[in-house]
Parts: structure tokens; C-alpha cells; sequence
């Protein structure tokens, strides 16, 4: 499937790798997550490639789609390790950018980044916390994989931003041993200048916007930020080293209007962009 973000004739090595995976087994209340990446590609056609804000064109990005990946057959491990070997077998320096799919893939990427930078932190913009140990009985539902995030990274190594949805229990664990949690998109001063001295996955669930904006999600959460607050929050975390990143839980036949997938696929543009849109000094 082609589409502007495709970067057909990249105009030199691909940086960026777009991975797509399908999958929408580990929701917990309504599925629809596998029509995401095909969604969001097909709405990138009605969006421009060149991004007035950032002053960078995807054409010049750099970007490699690789399609899809065969997981709809999969149990939830065993997509988690086929999302972990395919960013495992990228070429060095090239950023994955995954297109979800339940929150769940974000753990397979992370497996395989953290192997790499044994540093890696986390950013993740969401309106649930997702800390639950187990849910419905699975260690593998999309409400756990904050949870397993901290297991892969460690302690004081995860951020989350625009949590509004949560257990008490969960709210704790967060304020123990994530390095900083916020109902708010605004990261203070002194976490993110910790973070621009490691490598960072980041990682969005388009349930951060309000379900005004984005309604098309497995789990929509009123009170949130308008979509527009969400792309300033990701322009203010330029600059730093973002080493992967997955833009998750677009279910696109939730929402008729289409406006959904239009709104992931500008995500995405905006964070390939924010992040990878110049020439790496590495
Ligand atoms: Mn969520």
C-alpha cells in the first residue's frame, strides 16, 4: 500500500522504519485496533507531507515503511516477540516507529531498544495509567503494559503524561516507581533535562486526547486535552534523543467520521518529524 508516508525514494538511507502491527487481542473492551496502521496510512493521503510547524517535509524524513506485520494469528507473547525481533533486526540508527495495534505491541519494542541501550527510558502519553500487574487474568492486556514497561526498563526509568483513568492501587504503585506522573501533558524542567541524557522511547496512546478529538479508541476517557495540546506537548519534547517510538490503540471503525485516523496520522507526521526530521549526528 503506498501513501505519503510511505517515503517512496526516501532521497538516501531510510532513518526512520514504520512498522505496522495489526492487532487488537489484548483490548479490554471493545477491539478494532488491527484496522489502525492500514487507517492511519490511508488517511495520510489527505494530509500535507511538509509540516508548517517543524518546517520539515516527510519526503526528506528519511522514512521506510515496512508494512504490516503477520501477527493476527499470534497469542499476545508471541506477538510481543515478533514486534521484538523485527526492531531487533533494524540497522543501527534507525528509529522504529510502530503503528498500533492494542498499547500491548509497545512492550516488544521496548524489549528490543532497552537490549540495545541498556539506558532507555520511557515516555509514555496516556489517559490510563495501564499499571495493573494482571487484568481479566492476562499479564498481556493493553491495562498492564505500563506495568511491563517498568519490569523491562526498571525503577524511576518511566514517565507518563495526561493520565487522567486509574486504579488507587495503580496511582501508588506510579508514584513510587515511575520517574514522574502527571494528569497534566507539561513535563517539569528538571525531569526533562534528566531525560536528554538518555536514549527515550515514546510512546502514545491516542487515548491521551479527549474522545472529542480521537473517539475511534478501544477505551475513550473524557477530560482530556484537545489534539492540539497533545502536538504542542510533543513539540516541547523535541530535542530529545528519542530512540523508538509508537503511536497505539487507533480504532479506526469506532469512529464513522474518520477523523480518528486522520488525527493519528498527523500524530505520527509530527513525531517522525519532531524527532527525526534532520540528519542524525550519529
Ligand atoms: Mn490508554
Amino acid at each position: 500500500m503506498a501513501t505519503a508516508f510511505l517515503g517512496t525514494g526516501v532521497g538516501g538511507p531510510a532513518r526512520v522504519a514504520l512498522i505496522g502491527v495489526p492487532y487488537d487481542r489484548t483490548q479490554s473492551f471493545r477491539r478494532g485496533a488491527a484496522a489502525g496502521p492500514g487507517a492511519v496510512r490511508e488517511a495520510s493521503w489527505s494530509l500535507e507531507t511538509y509540516s508548517p510547524v517543524l518546517e520539515v517535509d516527510m519526503l526528506e524524513a528519511g522514512v521506510c515503511d515496512l508494512g504490516d506485520l503477520d501477527v493476527a494469528d499470534l497469542d499476545p507473547p508471541a506477538m510481543v516477540r515478533r514486534v521484538q525481533e523485527a526492531v531487533d533486526g533494524l540497522a543501527p540508527g534507525v528509529v522504529p516507529v510502530l503503528l498500533g495495534g492494542d498499547h500491548t505491541v509497545t512492550v516488544g519494542a521496548v524489549r528490543a531498544l532497552v537490549a540495545r541501550f541498556p539506558q532507555l527510558r520511557a515516555v509514555v502519553l496516556d489517559a490510563h495509567l495501564d499499571l495493573r500487574h494482571h487484568y481479566e487474568g492476562s499479564p498481556w492486556s493493553h491495562a498492564c503494559t505500563v506495568r511491563r514497561l517498568w519490569e523491562a526498563l526498571g525503577d524511576a526509568r518511566v514517565v507518563l503524561l495526561g493520565v487522567r483513568s486509574g486504579l488507587k492501587e495503580e496511582w501508588e504503585f506510579a508514584r513510587r516507581h515511575c520517574r514522574w506522573v502527571g494528569g497534566s501533558l507539561a513535563l517539569p524542567e528538571a525531569v526533562h533535562a534528566e531525560l536528554r541524557g538518555y536514549p527515550v522511547y515514546l510512546s502514545v496512546d491516542l487515548d491521551v486526547a479527549d474522545p472529542a478529538y480521537a473517539p475511534g479508541v478501544g477505551n475513550p476517557e473524557p477530560g482530556g486535552p484537545a489534539l492540539s495540546d497533545v502536538l504542542q506537548a510533543l513539540y516541547l519534547l523535541r530535542g530529545l534523543p528519542v530512540v523508538g517510538m509508537d503511536l497505539v490503540e487507533v480504532a479506526p471503525d469506532l469512529d464513522p467520521s474518520g477523523a480518528t485516523a486522520v488525527a493519528a496520522a498527523k500524530l505520527v507526521r509530527e513525531m517522525v518529524l519532531a524527532f527525526c526530521g534532520s540528519a542524525p549526528a550519529r
